[in-house]
């Protein structure tokens, strides 16, 4: 790979964002730099707390292994290490790895000129981590409403919180969110197969073009949306889901603290049916 006739172009000095040319350098494919340092500091810091909290706990069967969150009883203080303590140090050590994976990621777009839409999309994957661990526990006001760090407890979690609002499903941000989803799924199955269908037009034919893309669509359902757009489209619809994700689980408990069913009551008894 690395003998791409531009990567000597690239494989250079610069585009760092802190720290002049300290750690400016590669190790075999992998660009390290200053974040990639960070990274593998937080990333091996975390983990490790995570094996200790298991040596604390009873069992260590990976499925049911569970760093758990400290008690609501705690509020926004820290607490001791073993009372949810290293819950609280694991999710600094995570959102320090997953920043720092972000930055990394700047790093190697700044050397190579192209565009920050790839970190910035993460950055919508980090945003609705921060905000299930750190922005809803600090409006509830205790950290104990975190998820736990467990495969097992986690799912939980989710399914005891969705039914603390009786059916989640009526959740309005939830149902955009969910949506979204789907949505992107669907544009990338009719996406990738378009792609490998003109790729692939059977043994002994020529390689199809874009056009032939477009135009299947237009015979089709009277509209492409072109090459460059669908990819518009599809980075549309990710970041949507990701973001109305976010917001539903944040206005679940600050803004409405009821069942989400209720939330459709003013609706139901408009009085034009
Ligand atoms: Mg979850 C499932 C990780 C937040 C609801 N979840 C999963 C599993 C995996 C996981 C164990 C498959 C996910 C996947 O393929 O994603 N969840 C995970 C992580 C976070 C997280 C790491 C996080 O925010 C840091 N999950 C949440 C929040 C809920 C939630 C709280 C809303 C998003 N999650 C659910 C539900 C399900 C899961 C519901 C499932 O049914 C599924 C499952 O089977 O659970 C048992 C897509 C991403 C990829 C394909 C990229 C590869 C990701 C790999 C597989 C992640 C491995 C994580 C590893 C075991 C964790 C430890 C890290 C080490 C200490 C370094
Ligand atoms: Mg729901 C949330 C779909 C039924 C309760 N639900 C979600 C959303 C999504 C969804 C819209 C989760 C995605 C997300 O946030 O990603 N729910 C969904 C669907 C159904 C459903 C499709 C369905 O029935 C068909 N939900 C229900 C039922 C309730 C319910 C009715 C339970 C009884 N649902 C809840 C609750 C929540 C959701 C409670 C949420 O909290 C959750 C939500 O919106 O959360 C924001 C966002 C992605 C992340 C958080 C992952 C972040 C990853 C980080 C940045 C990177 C991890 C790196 C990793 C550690 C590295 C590993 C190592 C490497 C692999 C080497
Ligand atoms: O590198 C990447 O992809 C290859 C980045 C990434 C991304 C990117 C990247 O560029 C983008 C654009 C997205 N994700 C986008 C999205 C979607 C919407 C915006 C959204 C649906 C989503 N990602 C979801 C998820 C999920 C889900 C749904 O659960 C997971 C599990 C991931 N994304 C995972 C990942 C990684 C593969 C990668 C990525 N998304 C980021 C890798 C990274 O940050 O590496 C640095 C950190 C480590 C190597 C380990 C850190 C360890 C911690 C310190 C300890 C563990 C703490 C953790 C909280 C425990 C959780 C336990 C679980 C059992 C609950």
């Amino acid at each position: 790979m690395a003998l791409l006739s531009f990567e000597r172009k690239y494989r250079i000095r610069g585009g760092t964002l802190i720290g002049g040319d300290m750690f400016d350098f590669w190790v075999g494919p992998f660009y390290v730099g200053f974040f990639g340092v960070t990274t593998a500091f937080f990333a091996a810091l975390g983990t490790a707390l995570i094996f200790y909290g298991a040596s604390l706990g009873d069992t260590w069967n990976p499925w049911l292994i569970s760093i758990n969150p400290p008690d609501i009883a705690y509020g926004l203080s820290l607490a001791p290490m073993r009372e949810g303590g290293i819950w609280q140090l694991v999710t600094i050590c995570a959102i320090g790895a997953f920043c720092s994976w972000a930055l990394r990621e700047v790093e190697i777009c700044r050397k190579l000129g192209i565009g920050l839409h790839v970190p910035i999309a993460f950055g919508v994957a980090i945003f609705a981590y921060v905000s299930l661990v750190v922005i809803r526990p600090f409006l509830l006001g205790a950290w104990g409403h975190g998820f736990p760090y467990g495969i097992f407890s986690h799912l939980d979690w989710v399914s005891n919180v969705g039914y603390q609002y009786l059916n989640f499903h009526y959740n309005p941000a939830h149902m955009i969110a969910v949506t979204f989803f789907f949505t992107t799924t669907m544009a990338l199955a009719l996406h990738g197969s378009l792609v490998l269908a003109a790729a692939n037009p059977g043994p002994g034919k020529e390689v199809r073009q874009p056009e032939h893309e477009d135009t299947f669509f237009r015979d089709f359902i009277g509209y492409s949306v072109g090459t460059l757009g669908i990819h518009r489209v599809g980075l549309f619809l990710a970041l949507q889901a990701g973001i109305w994700s976010a917001i539903c689980i944040v206005i679940s408990g600050p803004f409405w603290d009821k069942g989400w069913p209720e939330w459709w009551d003013g609706w139901r008894n408009l009085p034009i049916w």
